[in-house]
């Protein structure tokens, strides 16, 4: 048999010890690790399985957040998943294993989004999903005959064949929280996300049975396990979301995903997700200045609905599931105001959570584009493409500010106090519940 090994390598950040911003302190680095959700990157268990059904490999999963990559080993196949700051290790890792004699694959987002600079440190690059176009690879590269290139056009791929993910590969420190992806595609085509460079405009859902199956593999490796939905906006096709959730109500399951606002106007839906084990969803809330939200959507959603932010959050929470909000700080109509109107909108709705980033062009997105045309890009070291690190001009402040800013914003959200405060929040809400 020969040895795969399907890598996900860590992102190495701006400098030796920084992994989020090169400017900040080290207490604030902790701070945004531990805001994280900490997940196995599930694409490479859908192309362990296709590769363990061949019969030809000896399969091995690494993702360097959760385990040790062991540089004596030896493989025959290297392939790796790539996000933007991840790209730049993995071509280092991918000069080292084609010295070692391994034939080296990338593939991923940024592999997808700038396949004609990965295509110059890899033997074979796979653009787009690889449900459809990874088993071809296998068969062409047991003949010898693998191609530079294989790619999948947008939003074609059926899910009803997306196969059930090696769950049995996923090492002892990462059954406790995980990934399963339940529908691909997103109404909204945000200016800043990669989503449509791989998936395209369409939304797929997969068969609520196969969801099902992977959910009862991973109760089978993990009884206790969490699960994170990972779709990029899960209640927003509500009869696929109904069904899911019917489904595994009666389960006992705790449960995590990712959500537009839509969601906090939908009662019944909300009710629906508590009772089947829902207790957190991330919100893209973007910004709390709205004049930064008209056009940031293709259909101006996240702008008509800013009146409405706070209360939907309220309903949300009210019914027991915290919200984490996600905000881009130093968009172009942020000035220096924006940290104390950020700061003021987490504590008032007391958001369960904050993941603040700031505004970061990644490769292959219309926010990429519009930076270069306007040449307001700083650097194009991937390494600090971390979204918490500025790599842009902002519009109205200068770097050190936003980056003043950023440290002021997380220091005040988390400081001792203000966790209280929404603790006693949360609970309070919880104790109304039960009455
Ligand atoms: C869940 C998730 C996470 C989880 C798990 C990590 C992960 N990458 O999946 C966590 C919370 C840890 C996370 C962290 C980060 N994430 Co994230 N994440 C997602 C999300 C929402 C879903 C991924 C998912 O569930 N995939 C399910 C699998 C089955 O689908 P898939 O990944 O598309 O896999 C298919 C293809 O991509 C391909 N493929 C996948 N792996 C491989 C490997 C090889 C070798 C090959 C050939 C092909 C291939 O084939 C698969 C089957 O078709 C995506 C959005 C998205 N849909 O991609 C963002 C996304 C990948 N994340 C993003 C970002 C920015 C990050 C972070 C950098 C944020 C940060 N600073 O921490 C880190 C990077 C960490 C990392 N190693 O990826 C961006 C990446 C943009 C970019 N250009 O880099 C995305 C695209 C979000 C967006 N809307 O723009 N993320
Ligand atoms: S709402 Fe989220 S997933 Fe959808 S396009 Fe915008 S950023 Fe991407």
């Amino acid at each position: 048999m020969k040895r795969l090994l399907l890598l996900v390598p860590k992102c190495d950040g701006p400098t030796e010890n920084k992994k989020w911003n090169e400017y900040l302190s080290n207490d604030i680095e902790d701070l945004v690790t531990q805001n994280m959700w900490r997940i196995f990157t599930p694409g490479v268990l859908v192309l362990a399985k296709l590769a363990e059904e061949t019969k030809m490999y000896e399969v091995q999963v690494v993702d360097e957040e959760f385990q040790e990559l062991d540089m004596t080993e030896k493989y025959e196949l290297v392939a790796m998943y790539t996000v933007t700051p991840n790209a730049k290790r993995a071509y280092k890792l991918a000069e080292y294993y084609k010295q070692q004699g391994a034939y080296v694959v990338l593939g991923g987002v940024h592999a997808t989004v700038c396949s004609d600079e990965a295509i110059k440190h890899a033997d074979t690059i796979m653009i787009g999903e690889t449900e459809y176009t990874w088993p071809i690879f296998l068969k062409d590269y047991k003949m010898n005959m693998a191609k530079k290139i294989y790619s999948q056009p947008l939003g074609e791929v059926d899910l009803d064949y997306s196969p059930m993910p090696s769950f049995h590969l996923l090492p002892e420190n990462a059954r406790k929280l995980v990934a399963i992806q339940t529908a691909r595609g997103c109404p909204h085509g945000c200016k800043f996300c990669n989503l449509r460079s791989l998936y395209g405009k369409q939304y797929r859902t997969k068969k609520i049975e196969n969801i099902d199956k992977e959910i009862q593999a991973v109760k089978q490796i993990n009884p206790l396990a969490m699960i994170y939905f990972t779709d990029d906006n899960l209640f927003c096709h509500e009869e696929h979301a109904k069904l899911l959730m019917q489904k595994i109500s009666t389960y006992n399951l705790t449960w995590y995903a990712n959500s537009d606002i839509s969601f906090g106007a939908n009662m019944e839906l909300i009710k629906m997700a508590y009772k089947s084990g829902c207790r957190q969803v991330l919100i893209g809330l973007e910004s709390a200045n709205s004049a930064n939200l008209k056009g940031l959507d293709e259909n101006s959603f996240k702008s008509r609905n800013y009146v409405n932010y706070k209360s939907l959050i309220e309903n949300i929470q009210s019914c027991g599931i915290g919200v984490i909000g996600s905000f881009i700080l130093g968009l172009d109509e942020d000035n220096e105001d924006i940290f104390d109107k950020t700061i003021d909108f987490i504590l008032d709705t007391k958001l369960y959570g904050a993941n603040i980033t700031v505004n970061t062009p990644y490769p292959g997105t219309l926010n990429f584009k519009a930076m270069c045309d306007d040449n307001r890009i700083l650097t194009y070291d991937w390494n600090h493409y971390t979204i918490f690190n500025p790599v842009i001009k902002p519009k109205k402040m200068t770097v050190e500010k936003l980056n003043e800013g950023y440290l002021r914003v997380m220091k005040t959200i988390n400081s001792s106090q203000n966790i209280k405060n929404k603790m006693n929040y949360f609970k309070e809400k919880l104790s109304n519940k039960e009455k």
